[in-house]
Formats: structure tokens, C-alpha cells, sequence
């Protein structure tokens, strides 16, 4: 998994679906760059091997902006990830964002705990993320599932880990996976009542996965919203010393937060300060309950971006299920305030 392009090659030699697009790096000559653009068809989008998470890409719709994009990618790559390495993909439109956690020991046993839906974000920065992701069907996320158990197994992959997709139109397309646990585990926990980070400790220390992929049940829905010190609708940070804080509690509500009172925000780092995550048998349940926890949380002293959710989880088109990638900054466009 050590680069995007090797990651993306293992992937599709196991079987995992993919963006269609060039088979590795591209090559130097433009006339054979310009060919495979023509096959693969425009819009393209270019990627840096070594960059991730929205670094180092860059959308082409035309072939005459083709080869000044890629030796302007190229050049961004090498200084930011000292790998000039660019590859090319199908640039999908409107895609969700949803993401498969697996779970694999130096047994080679892997499992699956299903899937996450993290299209509620803003400039690469998730704020919501839920389990399951709504709408699509079971028996597609078992057979993608299987697909990424099965590349962990030839990989000979340990650990807890993440594999992203894109998912538009029905279909599912690797983008790229992360090799650690993520902010937004909690939703699969609650839903597979697994503790990922114990089983994290447990296979690296070499012991066998404690359950086979049978004995998962996932059960319900969960729903986590990032708490950020920030302005929820500028999202300019919002250091300082929280005066107050009250978090949620009550029936399938967790809260996972270093904060206290008369905590102070450093303004050096990341804006994050809790998340809170809930359960309900039912997305309605589930959403019933962030209102409510959402409702009952206090935070004195600095801005967070609470109204946000507030007015997120009463918004219709949240509510029906399924919005994409472009939804949140659409929605903040059209909510000026
Ligand atoms: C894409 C894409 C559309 N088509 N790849 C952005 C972050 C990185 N993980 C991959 N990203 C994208 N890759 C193809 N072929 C659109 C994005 C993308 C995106 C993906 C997931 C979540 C949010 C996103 C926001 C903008 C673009």
C-alpha cells in the first residue's frame, strides 16, 4: 500500500473493482498520454502516486488542457511527496464517498464489518459519517466486501484498516485504502458492537481475529458528528478556553472527547474536539437521537460548529438519505448567512 499506483495495481489484481484508467503511472510521451485519455474519455482527473486524501489531483475536461495538467501535476507532486509519479482516472461527477472497514491478522484471516457513508464533507474534511450507507444494497456490500477480505488475504495485510471507494450509479470503484484507524470507526462499532482498536492491539500483538466473518452481525444504524472548534458557517478556527461544556448522554449515545470544563483549545492544531455518535434501530431512530443529543449539548466560551449539525440533521434531503460528496458545499451556498 506504500504508493497509490502500487496500492490501486494490487487491487486490481485482486479483484477489487476500480476507477476505470491508466493501467500505473503514466508514461512521458504526451501522444501516449493523450491516448489513453481518449480511451478512458474526458472529464480525467490526474493523481500524484504519493498524495491522498485530496492532495495532488487535478480535473482535466479537454484534451488541449491535457499535457500542461499533467506536468503541472507532476511538478506539485515532486515537491510536495518527492514522487513525480501521476496516474489517470475517469473523473466521476457526483459520487458518495463510501469506505469498507476491514479487520486482519498475520494469519491471514480477514473480515469485513461493512460499510461507512462519508459524503457529508467540505474541502476533504468529513463532519458527518454514518453506517450503513443508505440505500445501497446488502448483497452488493457482501460481494465488495468479499473483494476486500480477499485482497487483504493476498496482500498478507494486518492490522485495521479502510478501503475508500466511490460509489455513483450503483456501482462501487476503489480509489484508495488507509492503513490505520479512522476518525469516523465509532459508527461501526456501534453497529457491529466490535471494539476496532482492542482487536487493532490484539492482531498486532499476532493473536488470531477472536470471529469469523459469520459470526458478524451488524445490527441498526449510527450516525457521528465531528465537533469543531470553528465558525459552523465561515469554518474559520475558534481557539480559547471552553468556560462550559455538557455533553449528551442517555440511550445509544457516545461521546468521544478529551474536553472538560475550563479546557482550553490549543489554536496550534487540528479543530477537532469530540465527536458525538449515536444508535437507533432505524436511521429515523438514529437521527431522532442526534437531534436530541445535539439538543442537549452545551459549549460555552468558544464557536463550534453544532449549529451546523443542528440544521443538518432537520434538513429534508439529509433526512431522505444518500446525498454526495457535493452536497454540504452546494447546501452551504445556498445558506448564506
Ligand atoms: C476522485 C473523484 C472523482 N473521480 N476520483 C478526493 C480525495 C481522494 N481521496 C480522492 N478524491 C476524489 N477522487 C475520480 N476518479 C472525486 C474525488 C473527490 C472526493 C472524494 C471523496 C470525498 C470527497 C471528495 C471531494 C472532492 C473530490
Amino acid at each position: 500500500m506504500g504508493d497509490k499506483v502500487s496500492a490501486k495495481q494490487a487491487m486490481i489484481k485482486a479483484g477489487v473493482p476500480c476507477v476505470p484508467g491508466s493501467e500505473g503511472e503514466l508514461p512521458d510521451s504526451p501522444v501516449e498520454i493523450r491516448r489513453i485519455a481518449k480511451a478512458v474519455g474526458y472529464p480525467v482527473i490526474i493523481k500524484a502516486a504519493g498524495g491522498g486524501g485530496g492532495r495532488g489531483m487535478r480535473v482535466v475536461h479537454t484534451e488541449a488542457a491535457l499535457i500542461n495538467s499533467v506536468q503541472m501535476t507532476k511538478a506539485e507532486a515532486q515537491a510536495a511527496f518527492g514522487n513525480p509519479a501521476v496516474y489517470m482516472e475517469k473523473f466521476l461527477q457526483n459520487p458518495r464517498h463510501v469506505e469498507i472497514q476491514i479487520l486482519a491478522d498475520k494469519h491471514r484471516n480477514a473480515v469485513y464489518l461493512g460499510e461507512r457513508d462519508c459524503s457529508m464533507q467540505r474541502r476533504h474534511q468529513k463532519i458527518i459519517e454514518e453506517a450503513p450507507a443508505p440505500g445501497i444494497p446488502r448483497k452488493l456490500i457482501e460481494k465488495i466486501g468479499d473483494r476486500c477480505t480477499a485482497a487483504c488475504k493476498k496482500i498478507g495485510y494486518r492490522g485495521a484498516g479502510t478501503f475508500e471507494f466511490l460509489y455513483e450509479n450503483g456501482e462501487f470503484y476503489f480509489i484508495e485504502m488507509n492503513t490505520r484507524v479512522q476518525v469516523e470507526h465509532p459508527v461501526t462499532e456501534l453497529i457491529s458492537g466490535i471494539d476496532i482498536v482492542k482487536t487493532q492491539i490484539q492482531v498486532a500483538a499476532g493473536e488470531k481475529l477472536p470471529f469469523k466473518q459469520g459470526d458478524i452481525v451488524l445490527r441498526g444504524h449510527a450516525i457521528e458528528c465531528r465537533v469543531n472548534a470553528e465558525d459552523p458557517y465561515t469554518f474559520v478556527p475558534s481557539p480559547g478556553r471552553i468556560q462550559l461544556w455538557h455533553q449528551p448522554g442517555g440511550p445509544g449515545v457516545r461521546v468521544d472527547s478529551h474536553v472538560y470544563n475550563n479546557y482550553f483549545v490549543p489554536p496550534n492544531y487540528d479543530s477537532m474536539i469530540g465527536k458525538i455518535i449515536v444508535h437507533g434501530d432505524t436511521r429515523e431512530q438514529a437521527l431522532a437521537r442526534m437531534r436530541g443529543a445535539l439538543g442537549e449539548t452545551v459549549v460555552e466560551g468558544i464557536k463550534t460548529n453544532i449549529p451546523l449539525h443542528r440544521e443538518l440533521m432537520v434538513d429534508a434531503k439529509f433526512m431522505a438519505g444518500g446525498t454526495n460528496i457535493h452536497y454540504l458545499e452546494e447546501w452551504l451556498s445556498h445558506h448564506k448567512r
